[in-house]
């Protein structure tokens, strides 16, 4: 590596030496344990000055007062959260909290809150973890239509749903008998009933196999566990099925007719280990005829597995020997393959090839003809394999007929034409499909572009993802933060508009068009059963349990003082009464750990036991008024 001493003393890394090192180790990853472990023993790296940051592009900024173009919602990975940033300011906006606590808005202390996130018997939550990877929304004619988020937790396995009028999470399913629940995608029409062209189905693939069920039989026999790909109903938010496969999941896509729901397998060879996962010279993206697998259930053809009532199908190629009537077809793809996402004009599915310096694309008219009996090979449906780079992730799409793909060894994004890759595949050797490359910094996980997971993709922007950022920003100690770097795709070749931090580590995103988003700016009061107001405001108490029904309007809360006794179960209920847009009132209360937020209009309550006697002060914690520091009432409990 390249470095210099800076007029500090400070060691400055050249940038094309960083680049050239880590091109290196990356190969040397490849060979072995992991690229990643091969950075990880790159001392110098540890810069301390950042290389001179080139100014932001011009034409990109976003002036004081001006609104973004796009929303940018990304999934916040092990902190359990989703995240909302405008394009192209990159400013933060919101974080919504989904399987994690957060006391600013009180999500996991309030009760409302916890009957979402689910609760043991004592009251106190399930879970307080999560680990959030992919964020798409719902569908209506091909593109966003504002209703929901969904976004997964590959911990604990569980799908949430989030209303996008509030930005809040309304619920949280955990799928039986899957575990490392990772791909995600909701359906863009209706797979039965075609005249449905919104989105009616959520898909969901498990990268780890496990027993089944999970209850303790096979521990010591890997060859007997099973992956399931599930599917839930995005209205009900329940599994309607899922369908057992050979080898693990990964990242899902879905067509744009309803048909064909895939995910990529990096496990083809379901080993239990590293050295058996790589052993395979090609893995396998495999799709599902979602139609065919609900007529099997439909015919009461599947099995359950453990307690649940889930009906489960054998998506398995042994138990699906003619394709004519097969539910699933495995098409061969790039060694260990990473994401699989869909071209905006629905022709076809793209596999990156991590292992394999390739994409694969796969043409879905001719994956539809192998279930018809009329392709021979599943790879017959293999219409491209374009050798792109190093380290293929994930790919975006700009609705003009370019790729672009994320090269997490070589920490580039490759732009690179469909069009051009069939041409060669054919045998055209005078075509060359990569039209540019760029750099970004560093070590790219998930590209997305605006509105590149619609039919209304506009090829103005992409965001790459980089889960490396070392010298690109102020040093922070140990842990880095993460860049998501902002690229202009407008013209031939792409830009580099601005880096913006992210707090690891948002995995993957879609962006939004401004108007395809329509929030609410307050609540409705009465779309809450709890809501307090001035006919039932008060303390009630049946025998040691005690309700208190508080209102908060700027800047007071409803009562001055709030009796209760030590060994009392107090629900403490709160309405916020202002109507001014903005106008959000905290309630904390000190030694109790209640902190929370009620916004406009809004209801929300906690329980909690007066175990210790004293004064508190309940404060609002959310600076409202110029009386806002004087906005508190007492609670006294009684010994
Ligand atoms: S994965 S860096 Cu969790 Cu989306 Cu590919
Ligand atoms: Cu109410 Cu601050
Ligand atoms: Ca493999």
């Amino acid at each position: 590596m390249d470095s210099k001493k800076d007029s500090n003393d400070n060691n400055v890394t050249v940038p094309g030496g960083r680049r050239n090192f880590l091109g290196k180790s990356a190969i040397v990853g490849l060979a072995g344990a992991g690229a990643v472990l091969g950075l990880a023993g790159c001392k110098e790296e540890a810069t301390k000055v950042a290389t001179k940051a080139a100014p932001a592009a011009a034409g990109h900024e976003v002036a004081p007062g001006q609104l973004d173009e796009y929303y940018h919602f990304s999934s916040g990975g092990h902190s359990g959260e989703a995240r909302i940033m405008g394009i192209p300011s990159g400013r933060t906006l919101r974080r919504i909290p989904v399987f994690n606590i957060d006391p600013m808005v009180g999500w996991g202390i309030t009760n409302e809150s916890k009957a979402i996130m689910g609760t043991k018997a004592d009251g106190s939550l399930r879970y307080t973890t999560g680990d959030t990877h992919h964020v798409h929304g719902s569908y209506t004619d091909g593109t966003y239509d504002s209703r929901w988020l969904f976004v997964n937790d590959k911990i604990h396995s569980r799908l949430a749903r989030i209303r996008m009028d509030t930005m809040e999470c309304d619920t949280i399913l955990q799928l039986p008998n899957v575990m490392g629940f990772h791909g995600i995608f909701p359906d863009k029409r209706d797979p039965v009933d075609a005249a449905i062209n919104r989105t009616t189905r959520v898909f969901c693939g498990a990268e780890f196999h496990i027993p089944l069920p999970n209850d303790g039989r096979d521990l010591d026999d890997p060859s007997k566990w099973g992956a399931l790909f599930s599917c839930v109903s995005a209205d009900t938010m329940e599994v309607m099925w899922q369908c057992r496969v050979d080898g693990n999941m990964d990242l899902v896509a879905t067509s744009y007719d309803g048909k064909l729901a895939a995910s990529n397998q990096y496990n083809t060879e379901n080993a239990a280990d590293q050295a058996g996962m790589m052993a395979a010279e090609r893995d396998a993206c495999v799709f599902f005829h979602v139609a065919r697998v609900e007529a099997l259930v439909k015919a009461g053809k599947f099995t359950t597995i453990g307690g649940s009532k889930v009906p489960v199908v054998d998506g398995r190629k042994a138990a699906n020997p003619d394709p004519k009537t097969s539910i699933t077809c495995y098409v061969p793809v790039g060694k260990n393959p990473h994401g699989v996402n869909a071209t905006p004009d629905g022709k076809y599915f793209v596999c990156a090839g991590k292992l394999s310096p390739t994409a694969t694309v796969i043409d879905l008219s001719k994956v539809l003809q192998w279930f018809d009996g009329a392709l021979k090979l599943e790879r017959d449906s293999v219409v491209a394999e374009p050798e792109i780079g190093l380290g293929p992730l994930h790919t975006a799409f700009d609705g003009k007929g370019n790729a672009y793909t994320s090269l997490f060894l070589d920490s580039q994004v490759v732009k690179w034409n469909i069009d051009l890759a069939i041409a060669q595949f054919k045998g055209d050797k005078t075509v060359k499909p990569i039209i540019d490359k760029i750099d970004v910094h560093y070590q790219p996980g998930h590209g997305y572009s605006s509105m590149g997971e619609t039919k209304e993709a506009d090829g103005k922007y992409f965001n790459s993802g980089n889960k490396f950022s070392k010298d690109r920003f102020l040093p922070v100690g140990p842990l880095h933060c993460e860049t998501e770097q902002l690229i202009d795709l407008t013209g031939a070749k792409m830009k580099l508009v601005s880096d913006h931090t992210a707090y690891p580590e948002p995995h993957d995103g879609i962006i939004v068009r401004r108007d395809r988003v329509k929030t609410r700016q307050i609540y409705t009061m009465t779309d809450f059963p709890n809501a307090v107001t001035a006919d039932n405001a008060g303390i009630e108490r049946k025998g040691n349990k005690v309700h208190v029904r508080l209102m908060s309007q700027a800047p007071a809360f409803s009562m001055p003082i709030i009796k209760i006794k030590v060994g009392d179960e107090v629900t403490l209920t709160l309405t916020n009464h202002d109507k001014v847009e903005d106008l959000t009132h905290g309630c904390a209360i000190p030694t109790y750990n209640i902190n929370f937020i009620v916004n406009p209009q809004e209801t929300k309550s906690v329980t909690f036991k007066a175990d210790h006697p004293g004064a508190y002060w309940i404060y609002c914690t959310h600076f409202c008024h110029a009386l806002h520091l004087e906005m508190r009432s007492r609670l006294l409990v009684e010994a």
